[in-house]
């Protein structure tokens, strides 16, 4: 436990942005905050990757899917900096892992929604890492270095891929009358989700001021969201497509979009793990680590072998010196 004057300076340092290192004290709220938040953030990417693979088989051409596959990978990478990134603050992956497939462990409520056509592809690039940006250019100014220096190279990869899925879009927009009912269609179902991804309004936040206070969170929930709304009713009109919600509606005295109601019954059930793919994205991540155990196991096998080799190598260079 840090003493009095040890936790004044930690806060002076924060305050002062100097950025937070492992090996540097802190307390231990500090430490927990950010293996929870960090690792939520890890597994919503790798279990992200779910509901967009479904489609990588079935994309409309081979530039669609070159470009969907690509994604896919992105996402795999920026799941691995994560956990890389919180390791250094003392926690293992597996356990992150275990926690994850025990159900222990929250990931993005976004995930759990079925992809149903190719426009959902174009909704979730558009909406959803529209909205991962929002949040995590923010977050690239986080305290713990590790965190914002993954992030930053998350933010360059997540901006390709909010762009790929407008255009995806846009390309839908300006079809068939089939495709254009299909584009809308997608907005309809990914619009409300895409606002939950924010968490819950500040006033029901748990964690919100103290990560605040630490700087682990730059904006409050509820300010992310507005500057999403904002972004995406403008958006939206380059699609000709509409935002399901009667309540948006430009507001000129406070300069920003006014919007409905959020449905928080819903996103409790599906944080809770009773949304409509909550069993099925748990069962297909734990059946792919199962199937990659022999991966991990060649993985090890290799390391310890070249581990040998070069202290063998060592001791024999000593030897002849
Ligand atoms: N879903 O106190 P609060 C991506 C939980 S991946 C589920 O406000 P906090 C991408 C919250 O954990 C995008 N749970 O929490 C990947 C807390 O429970 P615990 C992921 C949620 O942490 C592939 C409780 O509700 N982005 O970009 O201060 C393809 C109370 O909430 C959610 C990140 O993870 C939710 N939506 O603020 C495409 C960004 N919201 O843990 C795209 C990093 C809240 O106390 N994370 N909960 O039991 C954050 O910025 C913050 O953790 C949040 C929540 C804003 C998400």
């Amino acid at each position: 436990m840090l003493t009095h004057d040890t936790a004044f300076l930690f806060q002076q340092k924060i305050d002062n942005e100097i950025k937070i290192e492992p090996k540097d004290p802190m307390p231990q709220a500090y430490r927990k905050t950010n293996i929870r938040q960090i690792s939520q953030h890890a597994h919503s990417e790798i279990v992200g990757m779910l509901p967009e693979a479904n489609w990588i088989s079935r994309a409309p051409s081979l530039k669609r899917k070159a470009i969907l596959l690509a994604k896919v990978q992105d996402e795999a990478g920026h799941g691995l900096y994560l956990y890389a990134a919180a390791e250094t603050l003392g926690i293992h992956r597996d356990e992150m892992i275990n926690d994850l497939h025990s159900g222990t462990a929250k990931y993005s409520s976004i995930f759990n929604y079925p992809t149903l056509t190719w426009a959902d592809i174009g909704a979730i690039g558009w909406l959803v890492d529209g909205a991962a940006i929002l949040n995590q250019v923010a977050l690239c100014r986080t305290s713990y270095g590790p965190y914002a220096r993954a992030l930053v190279r998350i933010c360059k990869e997540e901006s390709f891929h909010q762009r790929q899925g407008f255009d995806a879009l846009l390309v839908l927009s300006k079809g068939t009358l089939q495709q254009k009912e299909m584009c809308q269609d997608a907005i309809n179902r990914w619009w409300w989700p895409s606002l939950m991804m924010f968490g819950p309004r500040d006033s029901e936040s748990t964690n919100n001021d103290q990560s605040i206070k630490w700087k682990i969170k730059r904006k409050t929930n509820d300010e992310l969201r507005q500057s999403f709304v904002n972004m995406a009713a403008e958006q939206v009109k380059v699609l000709g497509m509409t935002l399901p919600d009667a309540a948006l509606k430009w507001n000129e005295e406070s300069k920003q979009y006014n919007f409905g109601e959020i449905n928080w019954e819903e996103f409790w059930n599906v944080v809770k793990g009773k949304g409509p793919c909550n069993k099925q994205r748990l069962e297909a991540r734990k059946k792919a680590h199962e199937e990659g155990t022999w991966v991990r196991e060649a993985a090890i096998a290799y390391a310890e072998k070249k581990r040998l080799f070069t202290d063998t190598f060592k001791k024999g260079a000593l030897e002849i010196a």
